[in-house]
């Protein structure tokens, strides 16, 4: 079962959530909303750099939010036919990860 491990909100883990959703693929959304869960999670090895978001898919503990969007578009069709579709991909995913970045560093009212 594909597992997704993040707080509960939607920060760097969301377009993670949407490819899923687009992929069709079942997923267990984990929260880890204590700093003891992070500790507990962070003990299983699972985390290849300590940071969330974690995604268990394949047989992969994976993590970068960058690295499992693109993973799960290759594995699914998702990325184009061409070197040229792919860099269009890549071209997109990072603006869209520009945006995603100055709404995460906002701070609430
Ligand atoms: N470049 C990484 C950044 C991951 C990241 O900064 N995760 C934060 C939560 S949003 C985290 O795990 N912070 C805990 C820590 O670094 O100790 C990604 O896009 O996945």
């Amino acid at each position: 079962m594909t597992k997704l491990h993040y707080t509960q909100s939607r920060g760097r883990a969301e377009t993670t959530r949407w490819v899923l959703a687009v992929n069709q693929i079942p997923f267990e959304n984990i929260v880890i909303d204590t700093p003891e869960e992070l500790v507990a999670l962070r003990a299983t090895g699972k985390l290849p750099f300590d940071q969330m978001p974690q995604l268990e898919i394949d047989g992969h503990n994976l993590s970068q939010s960058s690295a499992m969007i693109r993973y799960l578009a290759r594995r699914d069709g998702f990325y184009g036919d061409t070197d040229t579709d792919a860099l269009w991909c890549d071209l997109i995913a990072g603006a869209v990860a520009d945006f995603s970045e100055t709404s995460l560093k906002a701070k609430r009212a």
